[in-house]
């Protein structure tokens, strides 16, 4: 079975999207999804409607899409957690509110597709989680990286609290929370927050370049990078070790994989950095 019927068994299964609300754009370049959050005025604030039609593009994603690039209306990413829907929720409410993100950015970290962020303006709070939940995060110069929760009196509730350690440490993390440190596009490049900086307006075009480059690969190898190894890297070694000799096995004994290794040793397959 390959990669992609696995893909459309799980799609069939997951219940059919309904139309998105006009905060939240699909469209499509070639076997790239441009999904775009769309809601400049509020500064890409993340309302329920947003975060429900995110999870919904993510269980189901487009048969046709490959990778997803996930950008942003106007000049800013996203201010995070639309604080004029949380002024009236309870304790219970709210633990509701947390799981449904968690399970949203779940769809987006641990889904079928290799996901690409465009970042730039606020990218904070709920915005900062959001992006975290990317594979890949490109910065353009604008961008700047905060937790504001403690201004607010909150907390993080998007998963905040386990990915962003993973990628800058818990220190970093902490000092970000109760000094409300900015980190500029600069300083959060350095500390692993992205993996591309780029000036002011180039950051789609990079995303749609590297985008295309991910799509020419395997489709059985981006699977194995997006599921088995994020949980490799947080297995105990030997535990890590043989589920990366097993998904290794499996992915090199495709039919693709065997083409493109013949191809190779043709003369006819690409070289590195092609
Ligand atoms: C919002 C939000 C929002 C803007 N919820 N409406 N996030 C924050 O604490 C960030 C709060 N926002 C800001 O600090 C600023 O808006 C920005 C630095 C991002 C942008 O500043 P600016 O001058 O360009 O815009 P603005 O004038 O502040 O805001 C424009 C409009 O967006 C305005 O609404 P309007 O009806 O008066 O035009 C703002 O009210 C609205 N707006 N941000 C709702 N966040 C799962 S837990 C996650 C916890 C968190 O995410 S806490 C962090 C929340």
């Amino acid at each position: 079975m390959t990669v992609g019927r696995i893909a459309c068994s799980i799609r069939a299964m997951a219940a059919a999207p309904t139309d998105l609300p006009a905060s939240l754009l699909v469209e499509r370049d070639n076997d790239v999804a441009i999904l775009t959050l769309n809601r400049a005025d509020k500064r890409n604030a993340l309302d329920d409607a947003t975060m429900v039609a995110i999870g919904q593009f993510f269980v189901r994603p487009p048969e046709w899409a490959r990778v997803v690039v996930l950008a942003a209306a106007g000049d800013h990413f996203s201010a995070g957690l639309d604080l004029g829907e949380l002024t009236g929720r309870d304790a219970v409410a709210g633990l509701h509110h947390s799981r449904m993100w968690h399970e949203t950015f779940a769809r987006i970290e641990s889904g079928q597709l290799p996901v690409i962020a465009v970042l730039k303006g606020a990218v904070v709070g709920g915005g900062l989680e959001l992006a975290a939940a990317a594979h890949v995060r490109v910065a353009e110069n604008s961008a700047f990286f905060a937790l504001p929760e403690g201004q607010r009196g909150l907390f993080v509730g998007g998963g905040g609290s386990v990915r962003l350690p993973r990628l800058i440490g818990t220190h970093r993390m902490t000092d970000m929370m109760l000094t409300g440190r900015v980190l500029d596009a600069d300083e959060a490049a350095a500390a692993g927050l992205a993996q591309y900086r780029v000036p002011d307006g180039a950051g789609l075009t990079l995303a749609r370049e590297l985008a295309a480059r991910v799509a020419r690969n395997s489709p059985l190898t981006n699977y194995a990078v997006i599921q088995a190894l994020p949980r490799i890297a947080q297995a105990p070694p030997e535990t890590g070790l043989l589920l990366e000799s097993l998904m290794a096995a499996v992915v090199q004994s495709s039919q693709e994989a065997k083409d493109r290794m013949a191809a190779f040793l043709n003369g006819r397959g690409s070289k590195v950095g092609d």
